[in-house]
């Protein structure tokens, strides 16, 4: 998928707030400072679409970025960070639960995780969290730059053997750099599949027309 067109639409403090409109979402979320606004920077080629930092917590409110007109990329709150106010924190926050859980128009999920570090308590009750839940969502192993290749396949095959621990069936996977544009071909074309698919109540409610 080219993207020819990226803007920002709007932050939401809360779900009532987003898009009122019919276009779905791919959404970003993972650990304060994994990366997941510089990733979302590099899969659109702008470079200050959504605001990069080094103090973990930038991102604190839902992000909608409007794509080629028909779809929103979702830079979400990070989880994890233990210096934003108690209330604020929760496990994880209301925000993020109310919108993976709640917000209708999220159609899939990206969990980014550390492509360096060992699987994280934090990311693995997450993804408990959307299994259990049924939240599509695929997994993001981030700054593969700072990894040789050898390293980074023994980080994902930690990391997928932590899941089969408990899960019959893997998500899709993909290891990024947003310094090296690495990855960039592969995530965006994994949306552009996974926006043709129509969303599940379409599917299997197609005669609900006295509701
Ligand atoms: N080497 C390298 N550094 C990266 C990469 N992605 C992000 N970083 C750095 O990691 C830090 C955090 O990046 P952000 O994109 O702001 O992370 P975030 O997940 O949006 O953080 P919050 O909004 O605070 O939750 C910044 O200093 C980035 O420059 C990458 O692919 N490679
Ligand atoms: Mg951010």
């Amino acid at each position: 998928m080219q993207i020819t067109k990226a803007e920002f639409k709007c932050s939401s403090e809360k779900i009532s707030q987003v898009p009122k409109d019919d276009l779905r979402d791919i959404a970003f979320i993972g650990r304060s400072n994994v990366g997941k606004s510089s990733l979302i920077n590099m899969l659109t080629s702008r470079k200050g679409l959504a605001k990069v930092s080094a103090t973990p917590g930038k991102t604190r409110l839902i992000n909608h970025f409007c794509l080629n007109n028909s779809w929103y990329l979702v830079d979400l709150p990070g989880y994890g960070y233990a210096r934003v106010s108690k209330s604020q924190r929760g496990e994880f926050s209301k925000i993020i639960l109310d919108y993976v859980l709640k917000c209708k128009k999220m159609h899939f999920l990206f969990v980014l995780v550390d492509s360096r570090l060992e699987p994280q308590a934090i990311d693995l009750k997450f993804i408990e969290m959307l299994g259990m839940n049924g939240v599509p969502f695929g997994i993001i192993f981030t700054k593969a730059d700072k990894l040789s290749a050898a390293q980074l396949r023994r980080s994902v095959e930690r990391f997928s053997k932590t899941l089969a621990e408990q899960w019959e069936e893997l998500p899709p996977m993909f290891a990024t750099s947003s310094e090296k544009g690495a990855g960039k071909e592969e995530v965006l074309n994994f949306i552009d599949e996974c926006l043709k698919q129509k969303p599940e109540a379409e599917e299997s409610e197609p005669n609900n027309a006295e509701n």
